[in-house]
């Protein structure tokens, strides 16, 4: 008998793709499209074909900026029947405030307020096409809201305006009775010189002043903060501590580069293996979804091939957090790092007595630097286990 493949995905993995991931035709700032046009619902088959669970999609991934409304509608009709018929839902839904060129001032904070009302509208209809398609997280990634030079406006203006268009659409969601939450995807830059909220922490920030607070949190991308030099998992563990880990963008960046938008796992792997551990052990539930696409060179088996490479890297990697969190050696020495004397007194939430009794206290500076960090050891056990040689 034939063993299951154990990195085959399953529904309950909730493995997601974009419509302009997988349909991304190969596109540069330097050459043309490789890959010729692939219909919404020819990608909603590859997606069945690849084992994955949902589709996401902008506004315009699907209905034509232009379309009429009985267009829009027969193009939906048309999309639900084709996610019915290959199993596929639809959890997430965006907005494109970035692909047309009225939007090259930015869209929310935009200087022209004809713009900003534009962007608000825009959104309000792709919140319309997402909540008949079923989405339950609707991101908003502000590609555009951002400068060349900042001498275009007054940088603590773009936050005002850019609160003013979240609490419109929190609102507009609560009148409609659409249940979304809002998940907002930071970048330091590309496709502008520098971007507003140019990580997710600025956003952690940011939405505590909003109007409904409850109803927005973050999508952070791996590419986007290695962009900024930054750790990733550190952004996610942080929006997650923070309960505003809504939904989540896979990939993989090169610091220092473009936007590269790789196979997740494919240009460092280690700091997905932290990554996909860290979303295992604290059982993150939401969509894992893969905001990448496929080489320039590849044909559309080449793009499968990098769907299913996305989604098998996560499993492996997931199954190496399993092994890593039941290695007795990494056990003994997680365990040894946080020992410490019985006569420690406890920090814990202030008192006056507890204060007293710790400033009391006399601590054994070079009993503590006795006490030994394998850091080493534990780091090559870590290197063992993803290497498969242990
Ligand atoms: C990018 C972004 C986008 C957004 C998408 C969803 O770098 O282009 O990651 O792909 O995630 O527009 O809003
Ligand atoms: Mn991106
Ligand atoms: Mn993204």
């Amino acid at each position: 008998m034939k063993r299951q493949d154990p990195y085959q995905p399953q529904p309950q993995h909730k493995f997601s793709f974009g419509l302009w991931t997988l349909g991304n035709r190969g596109r540069d700032p330097f050459g043309d499209a490789v890959r010729p046009p692939i219909s919404p619902g020819q990608i909603v088959e590859m997606l069945a074909e690849v084992g994955a669970w949902g589709v996401n999609l902008h506004d315009n991934d699907l209905v034509p900026i232009e379309a009429s409304a009985a267009e829009r509608d027969r193009i939906v009709r048309d999309f639900k029947k084709a996610c019915a018929q290959n199993g596929i839902v639809v959890p997430m839904a965006t907005v494109s405030l970035f692909f047309h060129p009225v939007f090259r001032d930015g869209a929310f904070t935009a200087n022209d307020p004809e713009v900003r009302a534009y962007a608000v509208q825009k959104t309000m209809r792709a919140m319309d096409l997402g909540a008949e398609l079923g989405a339950k997280i609707f991101v908003l990634w502000g590609g555009r809201e951002g400068t060349e030079t900042d001498g275009c406006r007054r940088a603590d203006e773009a936050v005002k305006r850019l609160r003013e268009a979240v609490n419109y659409l929190c609102d507009y969601s609560i009148q409609q009775k659409y249940g979304y939450r809002f998940a907002l995807e930071a970048k330091p830059n590309e496709p502008r010189a520098d971007i507003y909220m140019s990580t997710t922490g600025h956003y952690l920030g940011f939405i505590p002043t909003l109007d409904h607070p409850e109803m927005v949190g973050v999508n952070p991308e791996v590419a986007h903060e290695h962009m900024a030099g930054l750790n990733f998992m550190h952004a996610v563990a942080q929006a997650w501590e923070a309960g505003k880990l809504f939904h989540i963008d896979l990939n993989d960046q090169a610091p220092g580069r473009y936007d590269q938008d790789l196979r997740f796992g494919s240009a460092n792997l280690k700091s997905a293996f932290w990554l996909v551990k860290f979303l295992e052990d604290v059982g993150y539930d939401g969509s894992r979804h893969f905001d990448a696409h496929a080489y320039r060179t590849e044909d559309y088996e080449g793009v499968k091939d990098f769907a299913r490479g996305c989604m098998r890297t996560y499993l492996i990697l997931k199954e190496k957090a399993a092994s890593w969190n039941a290695d007795k050696e990494i056990a003994a020495i997680l365990a040894e790092l946080s020992s410490a004397p019985k006569t420690t007194p406890a920090v814990g939430k202030y008192s006056k007595a507890g204060a007293a009794k710790l400033l009391a206290h006399v601590f054994d500076k070079d009993a503590i630097l006795r006490k030994r960090l394998p850091y080493e050891r534990l780091d090559q056990l870590t290197v063992d286990i993803l290497t498969g040689v242990r």
